[in-house]
């Protein structure tokens, strides 16, 4: 393996662009594209977001006009809105009064709801004006996610698959193998050994003056280069990607009528600034000679892992926020401040360098549903029906991970419960041995739930919520910071008291929260434990806007977790959860978030915040979750389908310098 690129910005590996005659990679860096080395100059990745994902699966299910304006309420909130309806001013942060202002004619779909005492999740009318006893079902949505993934899988070559579903409208494609293959196919010259079967000779020159685009939005150029510049391998590999990208999303255009935007850059970081660039409808390709001049425009705050904590400090350390600003910043300076891991990030970062792996692990850990109480509920009864919901909502969630194919399957289930300020849990092991169905989860269920009400004091209970856990592990902990970040998610947890994100060494019961606590608060991790924005600090207010512009607090709902800025954007599941040792961190303060050291008004906010930050735990988890196989390459045919549909609606825009290539 060699070292990463020398450059600053880390596109050339020597000390420019080439000699004219001789590329300036190597062939060594060609032949680290088929293993996915994530410090190989001519990596590809990209990351392709669906537009406005729950309004679009809306639009798809109702047979709505691409033009007419829709927006996806969840009680008088607003969690998505269409690009027609944002052309209206229409945001999250509004409600549906205050939408409906703005456009009268626009159409607001309530999500499907869970309601008390029914077993089956479905769209209703009156859904908005039954808060107490409906809870959100996201399921609608998770189908289509999945529909598009495989779409996706199917549009790559079966053994040169590395997919990373970091969302539930998102994912992250390492097509640098894929790309590899298209190279030696369409350039047959690159296939020859080495001079002197030297991999560190340079390979020759690409046989081509410019490239061939199509509708991608180019990012410019960075000062030093110019668009006369003859392309290199790594702008070849990039056009490849950005081709294969293309296809995928015309075929998820053409079979599932979605469309969406994607980045196409040499790693995750930029590849993801990259689709959020040109929404809706459009692909947006960062050449390595336009780095410095992409990032120079951002604030740091919008980079993944910056948008926290970290990002915050390093905010107050430099008393800015832009990128541009902080290049200034010696590797030294931000080392005494930060530490050598976790300052060499942030100075990489900053220059968008970012080695950290497309995961595909991807199994769920665990699964929860949960409800809040407004007004709270008052019987066992009561609490049974809500069991009921939560055991099908689970249930039907495992069922789609293969338990009836004894495939997967949880080891333990939780019921948490809250009366006032108080919260109980209990746990049982699920039996191994015969099939897991509904029954058997309801009534593990129902007996913990017994466990709790025998103790006494139990109502009235302001929320319940129901999880299993314990499934098989088949994480292949990752290398680059990444891993950090997978072990700082589960830090959270930790801290959280949950068992339920965590392995289950680290789920021991009895080992105590202080302790555990401790394992995982040193060094880079403390930094990167993921913390997007608050649900009462969100810029532009999303998550409030999705309780109807009321605070979580004062309506205390399902949470809507998905935030503002949040470079993820999911939502979990209507999660809301909460745990002991949270509990009592809370409630020795005067209602300040231990986790972001957000003040709230009252106990019940501070409660609510809470629930918010710990379904979006949930919902990080959630974003490892699904199946993928990856194995490293050797050559293959990895063609890219024909060429693709044309979509009405997207502009099509000739670059600077650009004319048709022919390959072959
Ligand atoms: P995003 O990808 O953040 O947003 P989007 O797909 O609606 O719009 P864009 O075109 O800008 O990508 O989120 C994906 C889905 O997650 C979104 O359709 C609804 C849900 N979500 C919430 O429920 N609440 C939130 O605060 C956010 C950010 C998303
Ligand atoms: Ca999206
Ligand atoms: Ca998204």
């Amino acid at each position: 393996m060699s070292s990463p690129p020398s450059s600053l910005w880390g596109s050339s590996p020597g000390d420019g662009r080439s000699d004219g005659r001789h590329s300036q990679f190597t062939y060594r860096h060609l032949s680290q594209m088929a293993s996915y080395n994530t410090s190989c100059p001519l990596r590809v990745v990209a990351h392709i977001d669906l537009d406005c994902f729950y309004a679009q699966a809306e639009m798809v299910r109702l047979g709505v006009p691409e033009d007419q304006p829709l927006a996806v309420q969840q009680w008088q909130g607003l969690i998505a809105v269409n690009y027609p309806a944002r052309a209206y001013g229409i945001g999250r942060h509004c409600n549906v009064t205050e939408a409906k202002k703005l456009c009268p004619q626009l159409i607001h779909q309530h999500v499907a709801t869970w309601r008390e005492g029914d077993d089956k999740w479905a769209y209703r009318p009156d859904a908005a004006d039954h808060v107490a006893t409906d809870k959100v079902s996201l399921d609608p949505y998770r189908l289509e996610s999945r529909r598009i993934l495989a779409v996706i899988k199917e549009h790559l070559p079966h053994d040169l698959q590395k997919v990373e579903k970091a969302g539930i409208d998102e994912v992250f494609l390492d097509l640098s193998a894929h790309a590899h293959a298209v190279l030696l196919e369409r350039f047959p010259e690159l296939t020859s050994p080495p001079p002197d079967d030297d991999p560190s000779a340079l390979l020759p020159m690409p046989p081509l003056s410019a490239l061939e685009w199509q509708a991608d939005a180019l990012v410019d150029l960075d000062d030093e280069h110019t668009e006369f510049d003859d392309p290199d391998w790594d702008d070849v590999a990039l056009l490849i990607a950005s081709e294969i990208v293309r296809n995928i999303r015309a075929a998820i255009r053409e079979k599932l009528k979605y469309t969406c935007s994607a980045g196409v850059a040499r790693n995750k970081l930029l590849s993801k600034l990259g689709s959020g660039h040109n929404k809706p409808n459009q692909q947006t390709v960062i050449r390595n000679r336009a780095v410095r001049h992409f990032l120079s425009g951002f604030k740091f705050t919008k980079f993944r892992n910056l948008g926290g904590k970290l990002g915050e400090q390093l905010r107050q350390a430099f008393n800015t926020d832009s990128v541009q600003d902080l290049l200034a910043v010696s590797v030294e300076q931000l080392k005494s401040k930060f530490g050598d891991d976790t300052g060499v990030w942030i100075y990489d970062t900053l220059r968008g360098i970012d080695t950290s792996e497309v995961n595909s692990r991807t199994q769920i850990k665990s699964m929860l549903s949960a409800k809040s109480f407004r007004p709270s509920i008052n019987t066992v009864e009561q609490a049974r029906k809500w069991l009921q919901i939560f055991a099908a909502d689970i249930f039907s969630r495992l069922v789609e991970e293969g338990v009836l194919e004894n495939k997967r399957r949880p080891k333990t289930i939780t019921l948490h419960h809250r009366h006032y300020a108080q919260t109980r849990s209990r746990q049982s092991p699920i039996h191994q041995g015969r099939l897991l169905d509904e029954e058997t989860l309801l009534s593990l269920a129902k007996s913990l739930l017994d466990q709790i009400v025998a103790e006494g004091h139990v109502w009235p209970c302001t929320n319940l919520s129901l999880s299993v856990g314990g499934f098989d592990q088949g994480i292949s902990r990752n290398m680059g910071i990444d891993g950090f970040l997978l072990k700082g998610e589960e830090a959270q947890v930790v801290k959280l008291g949950s068992k339920m994100l965590m392995k289950e060494e680290d789920a021991q019961e009895t080992q105590p929260a202080e302790k555990r606590r401790r394992i995982d608060s040193s060094g880079i991790r403390q930094f990167l434990t993921k913390k997007e924005q608050t649900p009462c600090t969100g810029s532009d207010g999303a998550v409030m806007g999705n309780n109807g512009g009321e605070t979580l607090g004062s309506l205390g709902s399902e949470v809507s977790p998905g935030a503002a800025g949040n470079p993820n954007g999911l939502t979990a599941p209507d999660e809301a959860s909460f745990s002991q040792a949270n509990h009592r961190q809370t409630s020795t303060t005067v209602h300040l978030c231990p986790r972001c050291d957000s003040r709230l008004e009252s106990s019940e906010a501070l409660q609510n915040h809470q629930d918010w930050h710990f379904a979006k735990d949930l919902q990080e988890q959630e974003r490892v979750t699904s199946t993928f196989v990856s194995q490293p390459s050797t050559a293959g045919n990895g063609r890219p389908a024909p060429a693709p549909v044309k979509r009405p609606g997207r502009p099509k825009k000739k670059e600077r310098g650009q004319s048709k290539l022919n390959f072959g």
